[in-house]
């Protein structure tokens, strides 16, 4: 029986996948449901600590290269640019700027399963742009990219922010022959990745002194409390980040610092934790030109540009069809 609260339904995927996560040996919550409202704040928070550089490196190439950008993007007639994922926007208006300089009016179709960050990213957008044909589409951008077909109208994929990194090798490529699927010789697909570096930069990324990084993971938890009469206490977790070198991958999750039992009303199910036991939740993967080269030629593409940032901390790369 799921418990039902006054103003919030159950969300019953939540649930499902908060059962499947912490009834796994291997306990793991997803990443995606970091995001709700605090975990949006808390993420903003994030990508304003100093420590965490991807924002603004991928803002630094958007300023500086903009042009480059939207030249290695332009063809004659019309295209749609469609972003997966809307971000905040400030990017993707100096590409949609250059573009108009260049008298390029594309269609932006942002794609995004909140319907908030739509509204937010159309009411910035659209003052002082008079051109610009925004049309959002509300949905789930992977079962949109299996609906897809290719041909019709040129279109631009767009993909920033390294969110890439969330993903495994196997789902990367997953994810990667969905878009590729959806393209039409002549249509591209603009990648932004995160790239290896000092370990210490990348760590401290991931653990930022203020504790925002702390907070966000402890969300997951505390979102367990508020949507599914959880009994989590906060204190009782610890935040574990950790970076691989070799692998490039960052991992991100909690620690249970004693041995408890943790109840959960809504799944009417109690989840033990030994001390020391992790709940894995996410990984940031950084990328080095090797595992570039394999990931977008496992999925079909060939890397036709690539720009970085001043201290070679992120890329935006032009992805194009192999064949
Ligand atoms: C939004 C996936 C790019 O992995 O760097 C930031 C999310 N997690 N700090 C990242 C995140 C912890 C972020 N991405």
């Amino acid at each position: 029986m799921l418990m039902k609260t006054a103003n919030q339904a159950i969300d019953h995927t939540f649930a499902k996948h908060v059962l499947k996560g912490l009834s796994s040996p291997e306990k793991f919550l997803s990443y995606r449901y970091f995001y709700d409202a605090r975990g949006d704040r808390l993420f903003q928070s994030i990508m304003a600590s100093p420590e965490y550089y991807l924002t603004d490196c991928e803002l630094e190439i958007f300023e500086n290269r903009g042009d480059e950008l939207a030249q290695a993007l332009m063809t004659e007639g019309p295209c749609e640019l469609i972003e997966l994922g809307s971000g905040d926007g400030l990017k993707t208006s100096l590409l949609l700027d250059a573009l108009h300089e260049h008298h390029q009016d594309w269609v932006y179709r942002p794609v995004d399963i909140s319907d908030n960050s739509l509204d937010l990213l159309q009411q910035r957008l659209i003052p002082g742009r008079p051109w610009l044909d925004f049309q959002a589409i509300h949905a789930d951008y992977m079962e949109l990219l299996r609906e897809f077909q290719p041909g019709g109208i040129r279109r631009v994929f767009m993909f920033l922010g390294s969110n890439l990194g969330n993903f495994t090798s196997r789902q990367a490529i997953t994810f990667l022959r969905l878009i590729r699927c959806a393209m039409a010789p002549g249509d591209a697909f603009l990648v932004g990745l995160d790239l290896k570096k000092d370990p210490d930069v990348i760590r401290a990324a991931y653990n930022d002194a203020a504790g925002h990084t702390r907070d966000f993971n402890l969300n997951l938890l505390a979102r367990i409390n508020r949507e599914l009469g959880g009994e989590f206490e906060l204190e009782l977790f610890e935040h574990v980040p950790d970076y691989d070198e070799d692998s490039g991958t960052a991992r991100s999750g909690v620690r249970s610092r004693v041995e408890q039992n943790v109840r959960v009303a809504a799944l009417n199910r109690v989840f033990h934790f030994s001390r020391g036991e992790n709940i894995h939740m996410e990984i940031s993967q950084k990328y080095d030109e090797a595992l570039i080269g394999d990931l977008s030629s496992a999925s079909g593409f060939v890397v036709e540009k690539s720009f970085v940032d001043s201290r070679n901390y992120f890329t935006d790369q032009v992805w194009v069809c192999a064949d």
